[in-house]
């Protein structure tokens, strides 16, 4: 595991996001071991299908998908967590071109290293260098390096996180970490029933308000916070007209919070909300678009028979 680095940024990003009107906070710092450790459930949900779609279109396409390479690709991917959905993929590179070098990228590093040490365990011919941190500064780095061709992994409609300018700009910086011939295979959730995606974010169980309420526990953990998290209901709900789902917490009453290492104190009034995620989905047209809008072309496609998502793997020009 090179890099290690914790993130300082979170005291800065709750500052700004609770003294802003709206309140917000970025989606990217549910994920400590806590909240890792949540999502990981969130994944096992019976209303939560894209985990489970996803792993099924690798699984039945994995051929195909590793085929595409004439000599050994390197195995890059974006926001790894526990690794379960690559390995049939790095089960089917291993099983096409003896070794694989695999690079799991991800802000959690007790999760990449158990999931290394599995992978590692579990497959003769693989080798693992994990990279602790977020996307970009693990691009930069791997800009310089040039050996073989690259195979980038964005699975679980993680982009779906990005609004479309950041998107298109994520997407661009893979784009420049990469080479003539280099791959991506992009994993989205698609448009569809309010009331499916609704249910994939409101389950039953309660484990997604548990997951957006961790961000409370995290503050009150490094940031000295005081939040009562009882006292804020977990909100999510499909917006058409931008074609996401939007995830808030929201303030029961009206209260006050104090962030002691932050030195400051968060009002809130009744009904006022903390906005913390929005999960896009997009239309088929959308995705080329955003291919053709940051220098990929389309190469191969893979959706379920009821078209709730796909995954596609698109070549680097
Ligand atoms: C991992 C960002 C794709 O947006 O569906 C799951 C995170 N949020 N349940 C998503 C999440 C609520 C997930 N992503």
């Amino acid at each position: 595991v090179v890099g290690g680095q914790t993130d300082d940024c979170f005291a800065e990003a709750v500052r700004i996001g609770l003294g802003s009107m709206p309140k917000w906070l970025p989606c990217r710092y549910f994920y400590d071991t806590a909240g890792s450790r949540l999502f990981e459930r969130i994944c096992d949900l019976p209303e939560y299908y894209l985990t489970r779609i996803e792993e099924r279109l690798l699984r039945t396409n994995r051929r195909e998908m590793v085929e595409r390479f004439g000599t050994t690709p390197v195995i890059v991917e974006l926001g790894s967590g526990s690794s379960r959905k690559t390995r049939w993929l790095l089960e089917a590179a291993c099983a096409r071109f003896g070794t694989i070098e695999y690079m799991p990228i991800d802000v959690s590093g007790p999760l990449l290293k158990v999931a290394a040490e599995a992978l590692t365990d579990a497959l003769a011919g693989l080798r693992v260098t994990a990279l602790v941190g977020d996307y970009r500064a693990a691009l930069d780095l791997l800009r310089k390096r040039r050996e073989c061709p690259r195979l980038f992994l964005f699975l679980g409609s993680s982009l779906g996180n990005y609004e479309r300018d950041s998107a298109i700009a994520l997407l661009r910086h893979i784009h420049d970490a990469s080479h003539a011939g280099d791959r991506l295979l992009l994993g989205t959730d698609l448009v569809k029933d309010a009331a499916i995606l609704e249910a994939a974010y409101n389950d039953a169980s309660g484990l997604t308000a548990q997951f957006n309420k961790n961000l409370l526990l995290r503050i009150n953990r490094e940031l000295g916070g005081r939040f009562d998290v009882g006292s804020f209901i977990h909100r999510a709900h499909y917006d058409a007209a931008r074609s996401r789902v939007e995830m808030h917490l929201v303030s029961r009453h009206e209260q006050q919070v104090r962030i002691d290492k932050l030195g400051m104190v968060a009002a809130f009034s009744e009904g006022e909300t903390i906005h913390t995620e929005n999960s896009h989905k997009y239309t088929i047209t959308e995705l080329q678009e955003l291919a053709a809008g940051s220098g990929f072309v389309e190469e191969l496609a893979w959706t379920d028979e009821a078209g709730w998502y796909r995954v596609q793997m698109w070549r680097r020009v």
